[in-house]
């Protein structure tokens, strides 16, 4: 019997709560077993040999880190729920990354900056106020399930951003740009929302 609070169960578990009382499932989402592949364009081929993680913009010193530093950094691991705008909601996903505040620590970005752009191979950019990824449950993740994130589903490296939609958690990323005025990346030029709160619905406008 799958009487657990937060386990994976078939059954639909509409009247959860967070903590905060929030319901678990925002509104107007549905809840998927399986893990869906979303993304714009083809699936970049990185060789983790040659990847890189460049640090830029509103910082005291740009930085590129090559793999072996970035996995040399502090590891963590977190359990998240994945919420996405084409209305898809998956439950307790674990990742293991570094957390997003390790890189707020290593950027040291200047005062004057308030947003970032993550970039990612391909080409794909989309943008979030700092002040939304200075929490403890924000990283940047390498592996999913026990597993190294397939290059689908966005390996070497992902956002992971949990409390925001999924569109906002790029794939394949190389490189965060930390900037003073918020400006809109791929999906948000295209009409998608410059937040993406899944329980306030800023799906779109
Ligand atoms: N680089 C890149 N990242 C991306 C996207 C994309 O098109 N390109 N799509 C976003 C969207 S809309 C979603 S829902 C998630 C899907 O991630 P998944 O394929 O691992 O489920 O990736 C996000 N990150
Ligand atoms: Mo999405």
């Amino acid at each position: 019997m799958g009487l657990s609070l937060f386990g994976r169960s078939s059954e639909p578990q509409v009247g959860e709560r967070l903590p905060d009382g929030r319901p678990r499932l925002p509104p107007g989402q549905r809840l998927v077993e399986s893990w869906p592949v979303l993304h714009y364009g083809g699936i970049p081929r990185i060789d983790r040999s040659t990847w890189e993680f460049r640090i830029f913009g509103l910082v005291p010193e740009e930085r590129t880190l090559s793999w072996e530093a970035f996995m040399a950094l502090p590891q963590t691991a977190l359990r998240t729920d994945i919420h996405c705008v084409t209305t898809w909601s998956r439950y307790d996903n674990d990742w293991e990354g570094v957390a997003f505040r390790e890189i707020l620590r290593l950027a040291n970005p200047l005062p004057e900056a308030k947003h970032v752009i993550f970039h990612s191979y391909g080409g794909y950019t989309t943008n979030l106020p700092i002040a939304e990824l200075d929490r403890d449950d924000v990283m940047l993740a390498h592996s999913h399930d026990g597993q190294p994130l397939t290059a689908e589903h966005g390996g070497p490296l992902r956002g992971m951003i949990p409390h925001l939609y999924f569109w906002k958690s790029a794939k394949w990323i190389r490189g965060i740009e930390f900037v003073a005025e918020d400006r809109p990346g791929f999906w948000e030029m295209y009409g998608y929302h410059m937040h993406g709160d899944p329980w306030t619905e800023e799906r779109y406008g």
